[in-house]
């Protein structure tokens, strides 16, 4: 398996099992799957709800294939309901107790909207949200730094920031985030701010990279456009005897992105997995480039305040 570098050499696998929508029943199955056929970098979240399943079944995977702890990445991340300096700690010590670790891989800060401390669900309205003046991305950003200097966390990032938000960020601390986690796929390419991540010794996972179909209804626009059924990307299948979802997920490591389908289907994560053994030529990328239509399936709408508070959440 490929694999990218940290700023300190540590390394991480380009692909890894996405986690968000696989309900309690089925992503230990999935989680399992994953290691047995490879998978070494799991992505997680304490709002995804699933997290004590997902630790169950890293620990009964570990011992069926003999795997070793330092030898699997997992990601997890910080809830906008724990932004506040004095949450973090408590919040990731959470996280650590549901998977049954000790330490985490990677921590990003979810998103760069902070809710009222605890809240559960969604915010109804402007009092459901903390200001940037309330809760300071810097003060969580902190907090993150001081997770790590504990060894709780190998790795910190964000997730969801903009250029402007890591250029903002980058004005307040010497330590910039290691990681950022961004919606990329071949309808929203996002070049720049993957030039900019660079630039800073940034690496970039692409979420969603097969266009999150299973996402609930609320969160999708009518007639969205589908990637899995692109006629390009399916021609670009049919050549290489491959699978549209393998063209997108190569598409991604070839751009020296890490990537993290989602899938809680065992032939599904395999498929996913040996993309990695399909080559893209020069036509295939330049084929691709020219889909790119600035779309987002995740729109961050629905972390918009009525106020001017949380307006704009990618600064576009
Ligand atoms: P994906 O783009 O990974 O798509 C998941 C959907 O694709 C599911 O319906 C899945 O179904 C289906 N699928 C998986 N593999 C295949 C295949 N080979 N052929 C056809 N269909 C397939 O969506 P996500 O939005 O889940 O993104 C991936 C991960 O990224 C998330 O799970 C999460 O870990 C992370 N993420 C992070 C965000 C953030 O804010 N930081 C936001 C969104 C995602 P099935 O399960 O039935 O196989
Ligand atoms: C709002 C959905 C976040 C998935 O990571």
């Amino acid at each position: 398996m490929k694999t990218l570098t940290y700023r300190d050499g540590d390394t991480i696998d380009a692909i890894g099992l996405g986690t968000w929508k696989s309900d309690s029943e089925k992503v230990g199955i999935a989680v399992n799957a994953a290691l047995g056929v490879g998978y070494r970098h799991i992505d997680c979240a304490a709002a995804y709800g699933n997290e004590e399943e997902v630790g169950s079944a890293l620990k009964k995977s570990f011992v069926e294939y003999s795997i070793e702890r330092e030898d699997v990445k997992i990601t997890s991340k910080l809830w906008n309901n724990a932004h506040k300096h004095e949450d973090v700690l408590p919040a990731l010590k959470n996280t650590l107790n549901d998977l049954l670790l000790e330490y985490l891989d990677l921590y990003l800060i979810h998103w760069p909207v902070a809710f009222r401390p605890g809240l559960k669900g969604s915010p109804k309205d402007d009092t459901d949200y903390l200001s940037p003046k309330q809760a300071p991305i810097i003060e969580t950003w902190e907090a993150m730094l001081e997770a790590k200097k504990q060894g709780l966390v190998k790795h910190i990032g964000v997730s969801n920031f903009s250029q402007k938000k890591l250029a903002d960020l980058k004005t307040k601390t010497d330590h910039l985030p290691e990681m950022n986690q961004i919606e990329l796929h071949p309808y929203l390419q996002q070049d720049e701010l993957l030039n900019y991540c660079r630039d800073n010794q940034i690496l970039v996972t692409a979420y969603s990279p097969l266009g999150s179909r299973d996402r609930p209804d609320s969160l999708k626009a009518d007639n969205e456009p589908s990637l899995l059924d692109n006629k390009v990307i399916n021609t670009i299948a049919v050549k290489h005897d491959a699978t549209p979802a393998q063209v997108l997920i190569k598409w991604a490591v070839e751009r020296d992105t890490l990537v993290i389908p989602k899938s809680t289907n065992p032939e599904r994560i395999e498929e996913n997995f040996n993309s990695i053994n399909i080559e893209l030529d020069e036509e295939d990328h330049s084929k691709i480039k020219s889909l790119d239509k600035h779309y987002r399936y995740l729109t961050g709408n629905g972390f918009e305040t009525e106020s001017e508070m949380y307006r704009n959440v990618f600064d576009e």
